[in-house]
């Protein structure tokens, strides 16, 4: 296992595990998060003896709980802007747009960023106790990291409506019938039956799944994700978004 900081680590037969590991604040992604990962994506893109990824987060209880509210709390206007493109070009859309597959294995909460973290990924596999759900506007904010858009691509705009305005979290038997996630197994299986769907593509051609996801990619366009990064950034700097996270770090319900 190479540990590089807070994102770990280890190949075995041709499939990557990344494990995003910062227990404490149940995963939640910062810039040094995003970026450490960004990194690593690079690296193991070119990387032969890597034909398949599985990210999945540390613990049992999250896979990852959003992006790291303390951190962007004081953020502006611009900095929103200008971070959710940088998140855009450094994490999402580099997963979505990967060259080999990439499964997310969802081992508990996956809210807000973690959820759009698991929809930039081409598979999802989520074990029963997962909680899934975009609670952005609890906060004051919307989806930044491409949620508002590969939500609707996955199931479609009513429900993604429903989501995203409530910031109802669903279970993972919801997400399932919603066609959110491509399995539920059990906690103890998640990464057994995700080696099996690796296991699965690793007989097929790198070649012909590396243009197979471009040719499915190509449906969508990116002028929806770009009008987010513009709405996203207009949250911020907002009396709502002061009086949401502050509600959030203080423990308590927003009163907006
Ligand atoms: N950020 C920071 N800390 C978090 C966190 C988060 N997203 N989620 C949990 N934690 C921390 C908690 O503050 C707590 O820390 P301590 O109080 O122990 O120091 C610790 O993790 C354990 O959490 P809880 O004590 O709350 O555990 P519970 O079991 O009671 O509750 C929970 C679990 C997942 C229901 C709860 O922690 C929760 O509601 N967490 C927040 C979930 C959430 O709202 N996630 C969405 C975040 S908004 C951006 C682009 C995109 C975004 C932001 C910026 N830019 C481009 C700038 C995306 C925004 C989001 O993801």
């Amino acid at each position: 296992m190479e540990n590089s900081e807070s994102i770990l680590l280890e190949i075995k037969d041709k499939i990557a595990f990344i494990t995003i590991n910062a227990p404490k604040r149940l995963n939640a992604l910062n810039k040094h998060l995003i970026q450490k990962m960004s990194n690593l994506l690079c690296e193991l893109s070119t990387r032969t003896d890597v034909r398949v990824l599985i990210i999945t987060g540390s613990g049992n209880k999250a896979f990852v709980a959003g992006a790291d509210i303390k951190e962007f709390s004081s953020f502006s206007k611009k900095q929103g802007e200008e971070l959710s493109q940088t998140g855009h070009d450094l994490l999402f859309n580099k997963i979505a747009t990967y060259p080999k597959p990439v499964i997310a294995a969802i081992n508990g909460f996956a809210l807000g960023g973690g959820l759009e973290l698991a929809m930039a990924c081409h598979i999802r596999i989520a074990s029963d106790n997962a909680k899934l759900g975009q609670p952005e506007v609890s906060l004051g904010l919307i989806p930044g990291y491409g949620g508002t858009q590969r939500l609707t691509q996955l199931i479609g705009k009513g429900k993604a409506f429903e989501m995203i305005l409530t910031g109802q979290v669903i279970t993972a038997q919801e997400a399932l019938h919603l066609k959110l996630i491509n399995y539920v197994v059990s906690q103890e299986a998640l990464i057994t039956k995700s080696i099996s769907l690796a296991k699965n593509m690793l007989a097929n051609s790198p070649n012909a799944i590396k243009k197979a996801i471009k040719a499915v990619n190509a449906t969508y366009g990116n002028i929806g994700l770009q009008n987010e990064v513009e709405l996203f950034g207009q949250c911020f700097g907002t009396s709502d978004f002061k009086e949401g996270v502050q509600a959030f770090l203080e423990k308590r319900k927003p009163n907006f």
